[in-house]
Protein backbone atom coordinates (compact mmCIF):
# COMPACT_ATOMS: atom_id res chain seq x y z
CA UNK A 1 0.00 0.00 0.00
CA UNK A 2 1.21 3.33 -0.65
CA UNK A 3 2.22 5.45 2.48
CA UNK A 4 2.03 8.87 1.16
CA UNK A 5 -0.19 11.66 -0.12
CA UNK A 6 -0.20 14.75 -1.77
CA UNK A 7 -2.95 16.00 -0.27
CA UNK A 8 -2.26 18.75 3.09
CA UNK A 9 -5.43 19.81 4.89
CA UNK A 10 -5.78 23.40 4.52
CA UNK A 11 -6.25 25.57 8.40
CA UNK A 12 -10.32 25.71 7.68
CA UNK A 13 -12.18 23.42 5.67
CA UNK A 14 -13.81 24.92 2.94
CA UNK A 15 -16.54 23.35 0.99
CA UNK A 16 -15.99 22.38 -2.46
CA UNK A 17 -18.99 22.10 -4.60
CA UNK A 18 -17.76 20.01 -7.21
CA UNK A 19 -15.92 17.41 -5.55
CA UNK A 20 -16.95 14.85 -7.86
CA UNK A 21 -18.10 12.04 -5.93
CA UNK A 22 -21.47 10.46 -6.63
CA UNK A 23 -23.68 12.04 -3.99
CA UNK A 24 -22.14 15.71 -5.01
CA UNK A 25 -25.08 17.09 -6.23
CA UNK A 26 -27.20 16.55 -2.92
CA UNK A 27 -24.32 16.59 0.07
CA UNK A 28 -23.70 20.14 1.65
CA UNK A 29 -22.28 21.21 4.81
CA UNK A 30 -25.80 23.02 6.25
CA UNK A 31 -28.98 21.60 7.33
CA UNK A 32 -32.54 22.94 7.07
CA UNK A 33 -34.77 23.10 4.04
CA UNK A 34 -33.74 24.45 0.79
CA UNK A 35 -37.16 25.21 -1.09
CA UNK A 36 -40.67 25.31 0.13
CA UNK A 37 -42.62 22.32 -0.34
CA UNK A 38 -45.82 21.02 1.72
CA UNK A 39 -46.41 17.28 2.18
CA UNK A 40 -48.89 15.19 0.91
CA UNK A 41 -51.51 13.36 4.01
CA UNK A 42 -53.35 10.16 2.44
CA UNK A 43 -55.93 8.26 4.35
CA UNK A 44 -54.31 6.01 6.96
CA UNK A 45 -53.31 7.29 10.71
CA UNK A 46 -49.43 6.22 9.80
CA UNK A 47 -48.22 8.70 7.05
CA UNK A 48 -44.78 7.72 6.00
CA UNK A 49 -42.23 9.68 3.83
CA UNK A 50 -39.32 7.39 2.95
CA UNK A 51 -37.08 5.77 0.05
CA UNK A 52 -36.96 1.96 -0.01
CA UNK A 53 -33.57 1.76 1.20
CA UNK A 54 -31.90 -0.06 3.28
CA UNK A 55 -33.23 2.32 6.01
CA UNK A 56 -36.46 2.89 4.17
CA UNK A 57 -37.10 -0.83 4.20
CA UNK A 58 -36.83 -1.35 7.91
CA UNK A 59 -39.79 0.80 8.42
CA UNK A 60 -42.24 -0.86 5.49
CA UNK A 61 -41.50 -4.73 6.72
CA UNK A 62 -42.42 -4.04 10.14
CA UNK A 63 -45.52 -2.40 8.96
CA UNK A 64 -46.50 -5.35 6.62
CA UNK A 65 -45.58 -7.53 9.30
CA UNK A 66 -48.10 -5.49 12.49
CA UNK A 67 -50.11 -5.98 9.20
CA UNK A 68 -49.83 -9.35 8.41
CA UNK A 69 -50.05 -10.06 12.35
CA UNK A 70 -53.82 -8.74 12.56
CA UNK A 71 -52.70 -4.44 13.80
CA UNK A 72 -55.31 -2.91 11.56
CA UNK A 73 -54.02 0.29 13.13
CA UNK A 74 -50.82 0.06 11.22
CA UNK A 75 -52.41 0.91 7.88
CA UNK A 76 -50.32 3.50 5.94
CA UNK A 77 -49.13 5.63 3.30
CA UNK A 78 -45.77 5.25 2.09
CA UNK A 79 -44.74 8.48 -0.06
CA UNK A 80 -41.77 8.88 -2.18
CA UNK A 81 -38.61 10.72 -1.16
CA UNK A 82 -36.56 10.96 -4.26
CA UNK A 83 -33.53 11.75 -2.21
CA UNK A 84 -31.53 12.23 -5.49
CA UNK A 85 -33.21 14.88 -6.37
CA UNK A 86 -33.46 16.84 -3.06
CA UNK A 87 -37.08 16.15 -1.57
CA UNK A 88 -35.28 15.93 1.93
CA UNK A 89 -34.83 19.58 1.74
CA UNK A 90 -38.28 20.60 1.55
CA UNK A 91 -39.89 22.64 4.21
CA UNK A 92 -42.38 20.26 5.30
CA UNK A 93 -39.97 17.16 4.97
CA UNK A 94 -37.62 19.01 7.35
CA UNK A 95 -40.62 19.56 9.55
CA UNK A 96 -40.82 15.99 9.97
CA UNK A 97 -37.05 15.11 10.07
CA UNK A 98 -34.67 18.10 10.96
CA UNK A 99 -31.95 16.03 9.75
CA UNK A 100 -33.04 15.70 6.27
CA UNK A 101 -32.94 11.99 5.53
CA UNK A 102 -35.69 9.19 4.97
CA UNK A 103 -37.32 7.16 6.81
CA UNK A 104 -39.54 10.09 8.74
CA UNK A 105 -43.23 9.53 10.21
CA UNK A 106 -45.67 11.07 11.27
CA UNK A 107 -48.20 9.31 13.64
CA UNK A 108 -51.54 11.19 13.16
CA UNK A 109 -53.37 8.41 14.95
CA UNK A 110 -54.10 10.49 17.96
CA UNK A 111 -55.34 14.04 18.97
CA UNK A 112 -52.03 15.64 17.71
CA UNK A 113 -49.91 14.50 15.55
CA UNK A 114 -45.85 12.85 16.33
CA UNK A 115 -43.43 13.46 14.26
CA UNK A 116 -41.12 10.08 14.62
CA UNK A 117 -37.34 10.32 12.82
CA UNK A 118 -34.20 8.00 12.75
CA UNK A 119 -35.06 4.43 12.01
CA UNK A 120 -34.66 3.05 14.84
CA UNK A 121 -36.97 5.39 16.62
CA UNK A 122 -39.54 4.50 14.22
CA UNK A 123 -38.80 0.79 15.02
CA UNK A 124 -39.28 1.28 18.95
CA UNK A 125 -41.91 3.52 18.48
CA UNK A 126 -44.10 1.17 16.13
CA UNK A 127 -43.14 -2.01 18.49
CA UNK A 128 -44.40 0.00 21.85
CA UNK A 129 -47.66 1.34 20.26
CA UNK A 130 -48.67 -2.27 18.99
CA UNK A 131 -47.06 -4.26 21.51
CA UNK A 132 -45.53 -6.36 18.64
CA UNK A 133 -42.12 -7.78 17.64
CA UNK A 134 -40.65 -6.06 21.27
CA UNK A 135 -39.94 -8.43 24.16
CA UNK A 136 -41.34 -7.60 27.02
CA UNK A 137 -39.77 -9.27 29.48
CA UNK A 138 -36.83 -7.35 31.20
CA UNK A 139 -34.32 -9.64 29.98
CA UNK A 140 -35.29 -10.21 25.94
CA UNK A 141 -36.09 -6.41 26.02
CA UNK A 142 -32.79 -5.55 26.81
CA UNK A 143 -31.04 -7.98 24.02
CA UNK A 144 -33.18 -6.84 21.50
CA UNK A 145 -32.67 -2.87 22.33
CA UNK A 146 -29.09 -4.14 22.37
CA UNK A 147 -28.79 -5.65 18.67
CA UNK A 148 -31.20 -3.02 17.61
CA UNK A 149 -29.09 -0.38 18.77
CA UNK A 150 -26.30 -2.42 17.26
CA UNK A 151 -27.38 -2.16 14.07
CA UNK A 152 -28.01 1.62 13.99
CA UNK A 153 -24.38 2.45 15.26
CA UNK A 154 -22.65 -0.09 12.95
CA UNK A 155 -24.59 0.23 9.41
CA UNK A 156 -23.02 3.91 9.05
CA UNK A 157 -19.62 1.52 8.78
CA UNK A 158 -21.35 -0.70 6.12
CA UNK A 159 -23.09 2.21 4.03
CA UNK A 160 -21.09 4.99 4.29
CA UNK A 161 -17.80 3.46 5.21
CA UNK A 162 -17.06 0.45 3.37
CA UNK A 163 -20.18 0.67 0.56
CA UNK A 164 -19.21 4.46 -0.25
CA UNK A 165 -15.42 3.91 -0.78
CA UNK A 166 -15.85 0.37 -2.07
CA UNK A 167 -18.77 1.74 -4.59
CA UNK A 168 -19.29 5.24 -4.85
CA UNK A 169 -16.11 7.27 -4.25
CA UNK A 170 -14.64 8.56 -7.42
CA UNK A 171 -11.65 6.77 -7.14
CA UNK A 172 -10.26 3.94 -4.85
CA UNK A 173 -8.61 4.67 -2.04
CA UNK A 174 -7.01 1.32 -0.52
CA UNK A 175 -6.74 2.56 3.11
CA UNK A 176 -9.98 3.22 3.79
CA UNK A 177 -11.39 0.48 1.61
CA UNK A 178 -9.13 -1.87 3.74
CA UNK A 179 -10.13 0.34 6.82
CA UNK A 180 -13.70 -0.50 6.45
CA UNK A 181 -13.82 -4.04 4.86
CA UNK A 182 -11.75 -5.12 7.77
CA UNK A 183 -14.36 -3.60 10.28
CA UNK A 184 -17.41 -4.81 8.16
CA UNK A 185 -16.28 -8.46 8.68
CA UNK A 186 -15.52 -7.78 12.01
CA UNK A 187 -19.08 -7.02 12.05
CA UNK A 188 -20.36 -9.82 9.98
CA UNK A 189 -18.38 -12.25 12.74
CA UNK A 190 -20.11 -10.41 15.22
CA UNK A 191 -23.85 -11.70 13.92
CA UNK A 192 -22.35 -14.84 12.89
CA UNK A 193 -21.78 -15.57 15.99
CA UNK A 194 -24.58 -14.31 17.65
CA UNK A 195 -26.78 -16.28 14.96
CA UNK A 196 -25.42 -19.38 15.76
CA UNK A 197 -26.29 -19.69 19.24
CA UNK A 198 -29.76 -18.75 18.69
CA UNK A 199 -32.54 -18.04 15.96
CA UNK A 200 -32.65 -14.68 15.98
CA UNK A 201 -30.42 -11.92 17.22
CA UNK A 202 -32.47 -11.23 20.61
CA UNK A 203 -32.98 -15.28 21.26
CA UNK A 204 -36.14 -17.10 19.87
CA UNK A 205 -38.10 -14.68 18.94
CA UNK A 206 -38.10 -12.82 15.70
CA UNK A 207 -37.90 -8.92 16.80
CA UNK A 208 -37.78 -4.87 15.10
CA UNK A 209 -33.80 -6.01 15.51
CA UNK A 210 -33.49 -8.61 12.87
CA UNK A 211 -35.82 -6.73 10.83
CA UNK A 212 -33.13 -2.98 11.00
CA UNK A 213 -30.36 -5.94 10.59
CA UNK A 214 -31.90 -7.63 7.65
CA UNK A 215 -32.33 -5.24 5.01
CA UNK A 216 -28.37 -3.56 5.64
CA UNK A 217 -26.00 -7.16 6.29
CA UNK A 218 -28.90 -9.91 5.30
CA UNK A 219 -28.52 -8.18 1.82
CA UNK A 220 -24.40 -8.29 1.88
CA UNK A 221 -24.16 -11.46 2.85
CA UNK A 222 -26.77 -12.77 -0.15
CA UNK A 223 -24.78 -10.21 -2.38
CA UNK A 224 -27.28 -7.96 -3.31
CA UNK A 225 -25.63 -4.56 -2.91
CA UNK A 226 -22.20 -2.88 -3.88
CA UNK A 227 -22.15 -4.65 -7.19
CA UNK A 228 -19.66 -7.50 -6.07
CA UNK A 229 -18.98 -6.89 -2.45
CA UNK A 230 -20.24 -10.27 -1.12
CA UNK A 231 -17.48 -11.89 -3.11
CA UNK A 232 -15.27 -9.85 -2.03
CA UNK A 233 -16.06 -9.74 1.58
CA UNK A 234 -16.13 -13.83 1.46
CA UNK A 235 -20.10 -13.46 2.15
CA UNK A 236 -20.29 -16.98 1.86
CA UNK A 237 -18.18 -17.22 4.89
CA UNK A 238 -21.30 -16.17 7.42
CA UNK A 239 -23.30 -19.54 7.07
CA UNK A 240 -25.25 -18.27 10.31
CA UNK A 241 -26.27 -15.01 8.91
CA UNK A 242 -26.93 -16.41 5.23
CA UNK A 243 -29.32 -19.14 7.43
CA UNK A 244 -31.30 -16.45 9.53
CA UNK A 245 -31.25 -13.87 6.19
CA UNK A 246 -32.62 -16.54 3.64
CA UNK A 247 -35.53 -17.51 6.46
CA UNK A 248 -36.32 -13.66 7.04
CA UNK A 249 -36.47 -12.68 3.57
CA UNK A 250 -38.22 -15.96 2.45
CA UNK A 251 -41.10 -14.07 4.75
CA UNK A 252 -44.27 -12.47 2.56
CA UNK A 253 -44.07 -9.52 4.44
CA UNK A 254 -40.42 -8.81 4.58
CA UNK A 255 -41.07 -9.32 0.06
CA UNK A 256 -43.54 -6.88 0.52
CA UNK A 257 -41.91 -4.43 2.30
CA UNK A 258 -38.92 -4.48 0.72
CA UNK A 259 -40.60 -3.58 -2.64
CA UNK A 260 -42.31 -0.49 -0.90
CA UNK A 261 -40.85 2.71 -1.97
CA UNK A 262 -37.99 0.85 -4.31
CA UNK A 263 -36.89 2.68 -7.69
CA UNK A 264 -34.27 1.48 -8.85
CA UNK A 265 -34.29 -2.52 -10.21
CA UNK A 266 -36.98 -4.41 -11.19
CA UNK A 267 -40.11 -2.81 -11.87
CA UNK A 268 -41.54 -6.35 -10.50
CA UNK A 269 -40.24 -5.53 -7.45
CA UNK A 270 -41.31 -1.73 -7.33
CA UNK A 271 -44.49 -0.01 -5.85
CA UNK A 272 -43.40 3.44 -5.50
CA UNK A 273 -46.09 4.22 -3.31
CA UNK A 274 -48.35 2.54 -1.11
CA UNK A 275 -51.88 3.71 -0.06
CA UNK A 276 -53.60 0.59 0.09
CA UNK A 277 -53.11 -2.83 0.69
CA UNK A 278 -54.40 -4.09 -2.70
CA UNK A 279 -51.73 -2.01 -4.24
CA UNK A 280 -49.66 -5.17 -4.20
CA UNK A 281 -52.12 -6.58 -6.23
CA UNK A 282 -53.28 -3.90 -8.26
CA UNK A 283 -49.71 -2.17 -9.53
CA UNK A 284 -49.29 -1.73 -13.11
CA UNK A 285 -46.79 -0.96 -15.26
CA UNK A 286 -48.10 2.91 -15.95
CA UNK A 287 -48.36 3.34 -12.02
CA UNK A 288 -44.66 1.80 -11.70
CA UNK A 289 -43.37 4.29 -14.70
CA UNK A 290 -45.70 7.34 -13.72
N1 LIG B 1 -29.60 7.10 10.91
C1 LIG B 1 -30.59 7.37 9.92
C2 LIG B 1 -29.96 7.30 8.56
C3 LIG B 1 -30.93 7.65 7.47
C4 LIG B 1 -30.22 7.82 6.13
O1 LIG B 1 -29.00 7.84 6.05
N2 LIG B 1 -31.02 7.99 5.07
C5 LIG B 1 -30.44 8.21 3.74
C6 LIG B 1 -30.98 7.17 2.77
S1 LIG B 1 -30.62 5.54 3.32
C7 LIG B 1 -30.87 9.57 3.24
O2 LIG B 1 -32.00 9.96 3.40
N3 LIG B 1 -29.95 10.29 2.62
C8 LIG B 1 -30.23 11.58 2.03
C9 LIG B 1 -29.18 12.59 2.36
O3 LIG B 1 -28.21 12.25 3.04
O4 LIG B 1 -29.34 13.72 1.92
C10 LIG B 1 -31.73 6.38 10.05
O5 LIG B 1 -31.46 5.23 10.37
O6 LIG B 1 -32.90 6.75 9.84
Amino acid sequence: MSETSDYTSPKVWVWNKGNGGTFANINRPTAGPTHDKELPIGKHPLQLYSLGTPNGQKVTILLEELLAAGHEGAEYDAWLIKIGEGEQFGSGFVEVNPNSKIPALMDRSGPTPIRVFESGAILLHLAEKFGAFLPTDPAKRAECLSWLFWQMGSAPYLGGGFGHFYAYAPFKIEYAIDRFAMEVKRQLDVLDRRLKESAYLAGDDYTIADIAVLPWYGAVVKGWTYGDAGEFLSAHEYTNVLRWADALFARPAVKRGRMVNRMPGELSEQLRERHDASDFDTRTQDKLEG
